[in-house]
C-alpha cells in the first residue's frame, strides 16, 4: 500500500508515495556553514543550520522507501553567461555573485560554497538540478523528470523558505503538483518571513499547497 493521509494545513493531504518525491531546495554550504556567504553578509546561519537535520530525517526515510529525491543547487557558470546581469549587479560589488567569497567565487558552480552540505550530500544516482533562478523549474529538467517518473506530490525542504523554496512551489502549484511543504526542514534568515512564508502557503484553503512538520509527516507515513 502506498497511499497516506498525511495531517497538514490547511487540510490533510492524501498522498501515493510511488508518485511522490522529495526535492531538498539549495541546502548549499555558502548559506548554511559559518564561513559562508550569508555569513558573510551578516546573517545568523544557525537559523538555516536548524533544517538540515529534519531533512536529514526525511532524506533517510525516503532513501529507505525508495522515493525519488532531487536536490537543488543555486549558482551559475564561472564565465556567468547564464547569470542574468540584473541578478549579478545586486549589492555591494565585493559581495556580487561571481566575486570572491570565504568558500570560493560566490554562487558558482565548482566552487566549495556551491556544494551541498554534507550531512545532505547527494548519493549515486539521486538528481542534482543546478538551477540559474531562485525556481528549480527555470530553466531546468526538473518538470521533464518529475512527469517522466509520473510524479504527482512534491514534499518539499530547504533555504531558504520565502525565496527558493516559495519560487519553486509557485511554479510547482502552477504545473499541477501538489507540494507538501515540511515546515521544521525550512528555514531563512529572518524568522518571520519564515513564518509568514508558510502561512502563505496554506491560506486559503491552500493556494499553493500544504504545510506539516517533519515529524507530522514522518508519523502519517510509518502509520
Ligand atoms: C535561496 C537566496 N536559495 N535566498 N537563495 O533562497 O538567494
Amino acid at each position: 500500500m502506498s497511499r497516506f493521509d498525511i495531517p497538514a494545513e490547511p487540510d490533510t493531504l492524501s498522498v501515493d508515495l510511488v508518485r511522490t518525491a522529495f526535492i531538498i531546495i539549495d541546502m548549499q554550504r555558502d548559506f548554511l556553514e559559518p564561513g559562508g556567504f550569508g555569513a558573510a553578509l551578516g546573517n545568523d546561519v544557525s537559523l538555516l543550520a536548524a533544517a538540515i537535520e529534519p531533512c536529514r530525517r526525511m532524506l533517510a526515510f525516503a532513501r529507505a522507501g525508495g522515493m525519488m529525491v532531487i536536490h537543488t543547487r543555486e549558482g551559475h557558470r564561472p564565465d556567468l553567461s547564464d547569470a542574468p546581469p540584473a541578478k549579478v549587479e545586486r549589492g555591494e560589488p565585493e559581495k556580487r555573485i561571481g566575486a570572491a567569497g570565504p568558500m570560493g567565487r560566490i554562487l558558482i558552480r565548482g566552487e566549495a560554497g556551491h556544494d551541498i552540505v554534507p550531512e545532505l550530500a547527494p548519493q549515486p544516482g539521486e538528481p542534482v538540478i543546478d538551477k540559474p533562478g531562485k525556481g528549480a523549474f527555470y530553466q531546468t529538467e526538473l518538470d521533464l523528470m518529475l512527469r517522466n517518473r509520473r510524479i504527482e506530490t512534491l514534499f518539499v525542504a530547504g533555504v531558504t523558505t520565502e525565496v527558493c523554496v516559495h519560487t519553486t512551489v509557485r511554479e510547482a502549484n502552477d504545473r499541477g503538483y501538489r507540494c507538501l511543504v515540511l515546515s521544521d526542514a525550512c528555514a531563512s534568515y529572518f524568522p518571520e518571513f519564515h513564518e509568514v512564508g508558510l502561512r502563505m502557503i496554506a491560506a486559503q484553503g491552500g493556494i499553493f499547497g500544504w504545510v506539516a512538520s517533519t515529524d507530522a509527516v514522518l508519523a502519517a507515513l510509518a502509520a
